[in-house]
This record gives C-alpha cells, sequence and structure tokens, in this order.
C-alpha cells in the first residue's frame, strides 16, 4: 500500500517538475529573445498575456501522434514527431482544421548550424500558423497600418498595394512539412486530431479512427476513391461504398475518381443526379415494394436498349416527355421492367 503511494507521489512530484522546468524553459525562451522580432509573434499568441504564464504544459508523445491523440485547446502543447515519419504535411499532421482553427507554433531545429541560423533571426525556431492564424494575422496588421495614416488623407490603391506588401513580409510562416524526430511547440484555440497517416490517403490516424476507417487501407470501403477524398473533396462517406444509397457505388459515380462531380458524372452524394424523380441507379419505391430507377444494372453507363434511362437528363430519349413520365406511362401500360 505504502509503496503505492509513494510512487504515485514520486510521479506527481515528478510531472511537477517537468511542468515547471517547461515553463521556466518558455520563459527563458520569451525573455532572451523579447527584443528581436519574436515580439509580434509571441504578442499574437492565442491567450491574453495574463494567462499565458499559468497555461498547463501537455506532452504528446511520438507514440501517442503515432498512433493519432488529440491537441487539446488553449495548452502549451510539445508534440514530439516520431522518427517513423519521414515526411509528413502540416495539414495532414494535424488533420486540415487550419482553415478554420487558429494554431501556430515552432520546431526546434534538429541541427546547430539551423538553430544558429534561427537565433541570428531572433527566434528559436521554425514558425508555421493555420491558415485561419495567418488570416487573423494579415487582418490585424492592415487594420494596425490603416490607423497610422492620416484621416485627411484618402488611401490611394498604391498606399493600399504598399500597406498589403508590409503586412504579407511580417507575416512569417516557415514550415508545411514536418520531418521525424522534430520537436515541436503548438498551442490552438480549439482542440484538433493529430497524427502520422500510415496508409497516405490524406487522413490522419486520428480521424481515422474517429471516423471508423481503416488507417492502414486508403481506400477502406474499396469503392475505388480514397479516404482522404471522400471526407475532404467529396464529402462521401469513407466506409460505404454507396454513400447516397441509389445502388450505383461512388467510384462508378465519380467515373474519373478525383473526388469531383463534374459534367457527365452522376453525383455520389445525391440519389437522384438529374432531380427528374427517379432515382441514379435502381431504388425501392412504393413502400419498398418496387425498384425503380436510371442505370438499371449500376454499371454507370446508359444503355437505352437496356429499357434504361440516362441519370444525367431528365428527358433521356428527348422526345419531350420526361424520364419519371415514361416509367409512369410504362406502368400504366402493365410493363414488367419498367
Ligand atoms: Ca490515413
Ligand atoms: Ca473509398
Ligand atoms: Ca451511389
Ligand atoms: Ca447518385
Amino acid at each position: 500500500m505504502m509503496v503505492s503511494i509513494n510512487t504515485h507521489t514520486t510521479r506527481k512530484t515528478l510531472q511537477h517538475a517537468t511542468a515547471v522546468l517547461g515553463a521556466l524553459l518558455l520563459g527563458l525562451i520569451v525573455y532572451g529573445f523579447s527584443q528581436g522580432d519574436i515580439a509580434p509573434s509571441l504578442e499574437a499568441r492565442l491567450l491574453p498575456k495574463s494567462l499565458t504564464r499559468q497555461t498547463e504544459w501537455v506532452t504528446i508523445t511520438a507514440q501517442q501522434v503515432l498512433s493519432g491523440s488529440t491537441i487539446p485547446a488553449d495548452r502549451n502543447v510539445i508534440v514530439h514527431i516520431p522518427e517513423e515519419i519521414t515526411r509528413i504535411s502540416r495539414k495532414v499532421l494535424f488533420g486540415r482544421r487550419g482553415d478554420t482553427i487558429r494554431y501556430w507554433g515552432y520546431c526546434f531545429p534538429q541541427n546547430i548550424h539551423d538553430s544558429n541560423n534561427n537565433l541570428k533571426r531572433g527566434f528559436p525556431g521554425d514558425l508555421f500558423l493555420s491558415e485561419a492564424e495567418r488570416e487573423f494575422r494579415r487582418q490585424k496588421l492592415i487594420a494596425e497600418r490603416r490607423r497610422t495614416f492620416s484621416i485627411f488623407k484618402n488611401l490611394t490603391v498604391a498606399d493600399l498595394n504598399e500597406t498589403e506588401d508590409r503586412v504579407q513580409s511580417r507575416i512569417r510562416h516557415q514550415v508545411e512539412i514536418f520531418t521525424g524526430g522534430n520537436t515541436c511547440f503548438v498551442m490552438t484555440e480549439k482542440s484538433i486530431p493529430v497524427g502520422a497517416d500510415d496508409d497516405g490517403d490524406g487522413l490522419n490516424n486520428s480521424l481515422e479512427r474517429s471516423l471508423g476507417s481503416d488507417s492502414k487501407n486508403p481506400d477502406t470501403d474499396g469503392d475505388g476513391i480514397n479516404d482522404g477524398l471522400e471526407v475532404f473533396r467529396l464529402v462521401s462517406h469513407p466506409t460505404k461504398r454507396d454513400s447516397d444509397g441509389d445502388g450505383i457505388i461512388d467510384g462508378i459515380e465519380d467515373t474519373n475518381r478525383n473526388g469531383r462531380f463534374e459534367p457527365g458524372e452522376t453525383n455520389p452524394t445525391e440519389w437522384d443526379t438529374d432531380r427528374d424523380g427517379l432515382c441514379d441507379g435502381l431504388c425501392k419505391v412504393n413502400k419498398g415494394q418496387d425498384l425503380r430507377g436510371e442505370d438499371k444494372n449500376l454499371n454507370g453507363i446508359y444503355e437505352p436498349n437496356n429499357g434504361e434511362y440516362d441519370p444525367r437528363t431528365t428527358d433521356s430519349d428527348g422526345d419531350g416527355v420526361f424520364d419519371e413520365h415514361e416509367v409512369y406511362l410504362c406502368v400504366l401500360g402493365g410493363g414488367d421492367d419498367c
């Protein structure tokens, strides 16, 4: 009993010591470099200055990045990029959340040469900013610069262009590709998924787990479109071969399998692409009693000789009678394959 309490206490003490050490380290960094161009970067931290000192430190281990983890909001987070990762893009590593979520951080350089370079420029590592954070800083700098103009002076196009140029040059974003062995600091306003991408489909392992897709298989449902394209571009189900339930699998609807619904294709996320009332493939109608649809053999090819209609056109044969009405007339006439 005593032993377990002591172990627990020791662990607590160690955790505390690590946290204090981390805070001291950042304190030194901030103090040491506050004279250089680090100041605007740190001022733009996501938390008010008064709160940053008491912000908790969290470490995400290389093992956690491999299996997929979450970077919590409003914490000082240290992420160890596992050696197993050769290279991974910032977007994939942080689950493509940067368009809407403000996060920023920096990676400590791996060798002393890089380190010296960065120290000369007044920052101990290479900065990265999410798209949302870059836009936030851009707007802030533009507003600051506008205030420096006299209210009696009209801004010319040249003034505005100059403002834009100056602002762009002040926003430093240096890391798009992360490599194994890096140690990086991250702070985010909302939690973001972090992880390796074992199967290279653009979804990191944390996202794959939350979506229920297979992190070792780039096309979990085997419909011909990879998981990343399904989630981020097509917005279809990575675990469902026929996302819209019209009978035709996603990779047949999206013929060139590029994750976009384009002219000449049927829509993998809409059961009736041409909205003529008949589904693209075959669907149950009349409370499940009948099967009706346009591409009846579900092969993605319009075959009028097989009694099919074109799921891309409301009037497939161009005779002025809409497809749905043709089916209605067929049923009235007692046809058995309408
Ligand atoms: Ca993946
Ligand atoms: Ca798929
Ligand atoms: Ca479908
Ligand atoms: Ca469809």
